[in-house]
C-alpha cells in the first residue's frame, strides 16, 4: 500500500487492515515519529535512542494545546488529562501497557515530569513535586533489575495516585505496589541480575559504610549475586547509588532510617552465604548445621540477635505433635529452603515497608478536597518457554486490564451513543470476561487455594486433576487430559502443564511450584527469630513472630491477596476517566531505531489495536457538552455572537448550520455534540483562532478611537 502520508491518527487510515496499520507505524517510526494516535489513545514505539523531543520547548508547545492540532506526543495526552482534571473536575487515570522493554516506565516518568512542569510553581508545590518524582530512583533501585529483555526491568507493578487541589496544584500522592518478583532474590538466570540495589550498594557505598554493614565490595563473593561480576554497560551503579541516597533525603528519610534500610538489605545478601552442612544425630536422623559460623555471626551482630537463636531457627523446626511442641531437625535441603524463604520474605516485606514509608512522606492529610490522577505502570503480558505461577498471576492481571479496556473504551463508547440517542451500528468485539472467570470467581485461583488449605499431602497432581475435571469442556482451557478426551494430538503440551487461551495468545503453564508459591509459608521459627532481634525495622516486618500472637489461622495465600488487590485496583480505575498509552517494543535486541515487523504485528494483535480503530471509526472522534462547545465557538456566527438566548443545543445547531459542515460529520446527541473526524475539528479550531485575532484587532482599534 503506498502511503501518501503516514497518518498521525490511525482513525484516518484508509484502507484499514492489519497490514496498513503496521506499515503506518513502521513508516512513522522510520521518520522518528514514535507516537501515533487512535483517537485519544497514544501508541508509543520504543526508539531505544534518546530523541530530542522532550525539551522544555516541547513542553511549552504542548501546554494548553488543542489535542488534535499538534503532532502526536505523549505530552499531548498528559496535557489533555491534566486539563480535564483541573478544569472539568474529572479524576483521571493513565493506563500504560505493553510487554517488557516496551517503554512503560519511561512513559510514566514522561507523564509525571510533564505534569510537574506545567502545574504552577512555588516553594511548597515544588517540594511536593520533587518528592513525587524522587520516589522513582528509590523504588527502581529496590524493585528493578536487569533481565534478558530490559536492562532496567520493573519487577513489581506500580500504581500511583497523584492528588491535586482545586487549582490543579499537586498536594501529594499514594503509591500501591503489586507482586514483587521476590524469587529473584535467591535465583536468577544467567545474563540477568538480582535487584539493582545490591550492585549499587557494593559499587557506590563508601569503605566506611561497607565496613559498617559488614559487606565486601566484590560481587563475586555473594551467592545470591550468582558469584558473577556485576558490570553493566551503560549503567553506573555507583552513581545510581548516590542518586538513590539523594532521593531518599528529598523524600524525607532520616539518616537512621537509611542506615536501618541498608542494614536489612545487607542481611538479605549475607543470608545467601550462610552455608549448611549435614550431620547425623545419634538417632541416625539427618540434621543440618551451620558450616562456617562467620557469616551467621555477622548477620546477628547487624540485627542484634543471639546467633544460637538464628542457628536453631535455620537448622530445626518446631512442629505440633499430639498437642505438644517438638523440635525436629531439618535436612540440608530443608534448611536451605528455609533460609531462602527467609531472605525472600525479608526483602519483599522491606519493599512493602519502603513503599509505605514513601507514602508517609507524600500522603495528603485527610479531609482535603482533591482531584486525582492515577498512573499505572504494570508488567505486560508474558509468554515464555517455561511459564510458572508468576506468569500466571501477571497474565491474569493483564487479562483484567484488557477487560477494563474493553469495558471502558468499547462498551462506554457504544453506551454513550445509546444514551445520547445517536444512531449506532454495534461493532463486534471479543469479550474476555470468559477468561477472567476461568481464573477468578470459582476458577483456577479458587481451586489452587482449596488445594493449599487441604490438610494432608498436597501436591500439584491433584490440583491439575481437579482443573481437568472442572474445565473439561471450557473453550479456553486445555491440558493433556482434555486434549485426549477431545482427541487432539499435540506433542507440545507436557503432562504437568495446563494451557490457557488468553486474549493475547495461548500460554502453557507448568503447575510445578504453584502450591508452594501460593502458600508462601515461612517456618514460624524463622519469623519468631526475626521478631526476637533488637533491630527495630527488621522486627517490625515480622509481627506474626510475636509468640503472644501465635494464631492458628493460615495467612491468606499469595493468589488470594493478588486477586484482592487487583479487584481494588480495577474499582479505582473504573471510577476515573481513562487515558491509554500502549507501548510497543520494536525489536528484541534493544537496538536503536530498528523495527521488526513480525514482532510489532504480534503486539498490535494482543494490544487489540485493530478493534480499537474500528470502534473509533464507526463512531465520532470528538464530543463535547453543548454549553462548553458553544462557549468556545459561538464567536463564529453572527447569530450566536455575542449572546445566544436559546438552549445550548439549539445554539450549537444554528452555529454549525452557518459554518456549513457536511451533515454526516455531525451528530446532535441529547447533551453533547459529536464530530466525526478530527479534520473537521481542526477546521473549527483554525477558524476560531482567526476570529479571535480579528476580534483582538477590532478591540484595539476601538480603544484607540476612544483615546
Ligand atoms: V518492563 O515490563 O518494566 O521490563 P518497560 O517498563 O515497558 O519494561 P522501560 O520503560 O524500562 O520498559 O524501557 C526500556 C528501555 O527502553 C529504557 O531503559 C530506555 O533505554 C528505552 N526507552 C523506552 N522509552 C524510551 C523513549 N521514549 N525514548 C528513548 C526509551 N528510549
Ligand atoms: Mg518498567
Amino acid at each position: 500500500v503506498p502511503l501518501a502520508e503516514a497518518v498521525g491518527d490511525l482513525v484516518l487510515l484508509d484502507p484499514l487492515t492489519e497490514e496498513s496499520l503496521l506499515q503506518t507505524l513502521q513508516e512513522r517510526f522510520r521518520r522518528s515519529n514514535i507516537y501515533t494516535y487512535i483517537g485519544n489513545v497514544v501508541i508509543s514505539v520504543n526508539p531505544y535512542r534518546s530523541l530530542p523531543i522532550y525539551t522544555p520547548e516541547t513542553v511549552q508547545e504542548y501546554r494548553n494545546c488543542n489535542f488534535f492540532a499538534v503532532k502526536p506526543h505523549i505530552y499531548a495526552i498528559a496535557d489533555d488529562a491534566y486539563r480535564s482534571l483541573r478544569d472539568r473536575d474529572r479524576d483521571q487515570c493513565i493506563l500504560i501497557t505493553g510487554e517488557s522493554g516496551a517503554g512503560k516506565t519511561e512513559a510514566s516518568k514522561l507523564v509525571m515530569s510533564y505534569v510537574a512542569a506545567v502545574c504552577s510553581k512555588g516553594e511548597e508545590v515544588d517540594k511536593v513535586k520533587e518528592q513525587l518524582l524522587q520516589s522513582n530512583p528509590v523504588l527502581e533501585a529496590f524493585g528493578n533489575a536487569k533481565t534478558i529483555r530490559n536492562d532496567n526491568s520493573s519487577r513489581f507493578g506500580k500504581y500511583m495516585d497523584v492528588e491535586f487541589d482545586f487549582k490543579g496544584e499537586p498536594l501529594g500522592g499514594v503509591i500501591s505496589n503489586y507482586l514483587l518478583e521476590k524469587s529473584r532474590i535467591v535465583r536468577h538466570v544467567k545474563g540477568e541480575r538480582n535487584f539493582h540495589i545490591f550492585y549499587q550498594l557494593l559499587a557506590g557505598g563508601s569503605a566506611q559504610l561497607l565496613q559498617q554493614l559488614k559487606l565486601r565490595q566484590d560481587c563475586r563473593h555473594y551467592g545470591y549475586l550468582n558469584r558473577e561480576s556485576s558490570g553493566l554497560p551503560g549503567m553506573d551503579d555507583a552513581a545510581n547509588f548516590r542518586a538513590m541516597q539523594d532521593a531518599m533525603k528529598v523524600i524525607g528519610f532520616s539518616p537512621a532510617e537509611v542506615t536501618a534500610l541498608l542494614e536489612v538489605t545487607a542481611v538479605v545478601l549475607k543470608l545467601g552465604n550462610v552455608q549448611l552442612s549435614s550431620s547425623y544425630q545419634a538417632s541416625g536422623m539427618e540434621a543440618s548445621s551451620i558450616a562456617e559460623p562467620q557469616e551467621l555471626q555477622e548477620i546477628c551482630e547487624l540485627i542484634g540477635l543471639d546467633p544460637a537463636v538464628l542457628e536453631r531457627a535455620l537448622c530445626s523446626r518446631t512442629v505440633k505433635a499430639r498437642n505438644e511442641m517438638v523440635l525436629t531437625t531439618l535436612s540440608v535441603p530443608q534448611g536451605y529452603y528455609g533460609r531462602d524463604a527467609l531472605a525472600k520474605n525479608i526483602y519483599s516485606r522491606l519493599f512493602d515497608w519502603l513503599v509505605n514509608r514513601i507514602n508517609t512522606s507524600i500522603q495528603v492529610s485527610p479531609g482535603k478536597q482533591r482531584k486525582v490522577m492515577g498512573v499505572l505502570d504494570i508488567y505486560g503480558f508474558e509468554i515464555f518457554q517455561d511459564n510458572g505461577f508468576e506468569q500466571f498471576i501477571i497474565n491474569y492481571c493483564n487479562e483484567k486490564l484488557q477487560q477494563i479496556f474493553i469495558l471502558m473504551t468499547l462498551k462506554e463508547e457504544q453506551e454513550e451513543y445509546v444514551r445520547e440517542g445517536i444512531q449506532w451500528t454495534p461493532v463486534e468485539f471479543f469479550d474476555n470476561s470468559i477468561i477472567c472467570n476461568l481464573i477468578e470467581n470459582c476458577g483456577i485461583l479458587a481451586m489452587l487455594d482449596e488445594e493449599c488449605l487441604r490438610p494432608g499431602v498436597v501436591n500439584e497432581d491433584t490440583f491439575l486433576t481437579k482443573l481437568n475435571q472442572l474445565f473439561a469442556t471450557h473453550k479456553h482451557y486445555e491440558s493433556k487430559e482434555t486434549q485426549n478426551a477431545r482427541r487432539v494430538m499435540d506433542a507440545t503440551l507436557p503432562s504437568q502443564c495446563f494451557r490457557i487461551h488468553h486474549y493475547a495468545g495461548k500460554v502453557t503453564y507448568n503447575v510445578t511450584g504453584f502450591i508452594e508459591k501460593n502458600n508462601d509459608l515461612l517456618f514460624r521459627d524463622l519469623s519468631q527469630a526475626m521478631w526476637a532481634s533488637r533491630h527495630e525495622l527488621l522486627r517490625s516486618l515480622f509481627p506474626e513472630g510475636d509468640p503472644q500472637k501465635v494464631s492458628l489461622k493460615l495467612p491468606p495465600t499469595a493468589g488470594f491477596q493478588f486477586k484482592a488487590s487487583v479487584a481494588t485496583l480495577m474499582k479505582n480505575l473504573y471510577s476515573k476517566n481513562p487515558n491509554y498509552i500502549r507501548c510497543i517494543k520494536p525489536n528484541e535486541t534493544k537496538t536503536g531505531m530498528l523495527f521488526t515487523p513480525e514482532l510489532v504485528l504480534a503486539q498490535i494483535r494482543y494490544l487489540g489495536l485493530m478493534e480499537n480503530v474500528r470502534v473509533r471509526r464507526a463512531g465520532y472522534a470528538f464530543r463535547q457538552l453543548y454549553d462548553s462547545f458553544l462557549q468556545r465557538y459561538k464567536m463564529l456566527s453572527p447569530r450566536t455572537w455575542p449572546h445566544w438566548t436559546g438552549s445550548h443545543r439549539e445554539g450549537t445547531k444554528v452555529l454549525l448550520e452557518d459554518l456549513a459542515f457536511p451533515p454526516e460529520e455531525l451528530a446532535f446527541g441529547h447533551t453533547k455534540i459529536f464530530i466525526r473526524s478530527p479534520r473537521t475539528l481542526f477546521d473549527l479550531e483554525r477558524r476560531r483562532q482567526e476570529r479571535v485575532a480579528e476580534l483582538a484587532t477590532l478591540i484595539q482599534k476601538t480603544f484607540r478611537g476612544w483615546r
